[in-house]
């Protein structure tokens, strides 16, 4: 078994991105570079091989690959992102998928971003966000039902994907922002609740036993330490100024 990550590298255009809840301010490309290739390495100690993408000078916002596809055991879903300039990224994802897994798709009106798709066990819990709407939530229950997953929708208001809110960070156990989504939703998860000033700190990137991290959130992180999990903290500080996180800059699946 191999544990594939795919990512793609920063594009220049990274400063024109999309933003939801953030204010815009400067990026440093090269330093955006140097943080990515830092991420990438902490793949790399996590046992994952890395495939990574060219850069797409055309695609601001195409280094956060995790919008555009659902990597599940049997088959992957290409997403059909919620914001219009990011459309075009899903080609070349579902051309580096392709090898690996069956593809579906999430069709017109519906509109999907994968930081919005959850997966705990066998249940998908999905993003009603200002990305994701129902009628894409329906498609992928309606699609996956023959594999055995359920999809359970959950509002989302006040941030930008159910996964800014909320994280896997065990088999039975999650990281949660109670100000954005109710941790009661997780029904018999395990639940860590983020440090309460450290807004953001929800995403976190499970492989196997470990989590990467952000260098940005030490409160939360202490209290991830302190309940037994074991972290691998990463400098994202730029990525983040695009409204980035740790999970959305790869796809990460079995093969
Ligand atoms: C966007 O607004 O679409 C990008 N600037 C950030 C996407 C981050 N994606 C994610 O956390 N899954």
């Amino acid at each position: 078994m191999t544990r594939i990550a795919v990512t793609r590298g920063v594009s220049p255009a990274i400063s024109r991105c999309e933003l939801a809840h953030q204010e815009r301010c400067a990026i440093d490309l090269t330093a955006a570079r140097e943080q990515h290739r830092g991420y990438e390495a902490a793949l790399e100690a996590l046992g994952c091989r890395v495939e990574a993408l060219p850069a797409d000078p055309g695609l601001a916002d195409s280094v956060f690959v995790e919008d555009a596809a659902i990597v599940l055991d049997e088959v992957a879903v290409i997403t059909r992102p919620g914001a219009v300039s990011r459309r075009p990224e899903t080609a070349s994802i579902a051309g580096a998928l392709e090898p690996y897994r069956p593809l579906l798709s999430i069709e017109a009106p519906g509109t999907l971003d994968g930081g919005d798709v959850l997966r705990i066990g066998r249940t998908l819990y999905v993003g009603l966000s200002g990305r994701s709407n129902q009628e894409a939530n329906d498609q992928l229950s309606a699609t996956l039902r023959p594999y055995n997953y359920e999809v359970r929708s959950v509002a989302v208001e006040e941030c930008l994907h159910l996964k800014s809110a909320v994280t896997a960070v065990g088999d039975d156990t999650v990281l949660v922002d109670r100000q954005w989504v109710d941790p009661a939703v997780f029904v018999g998860a395990r639940v860590i609740e983020i440090d309460p000033h450290e807004r953001g700190a929800a995403n976190a990137l499970r492989i196997e036993n470990r989590v990467i991290y952000p260098a940005s959130f030490p409160r939360t992180r202490h209290r991830l330490e302190t309940a037994g999990i074991d972290v691998l903290v990463v400098d994202v500080s730029e990525l983040q100024k695009a409204e980035g996180a740790v999970t959305c800059c790869s796809l990460v699946f079995e093969a």
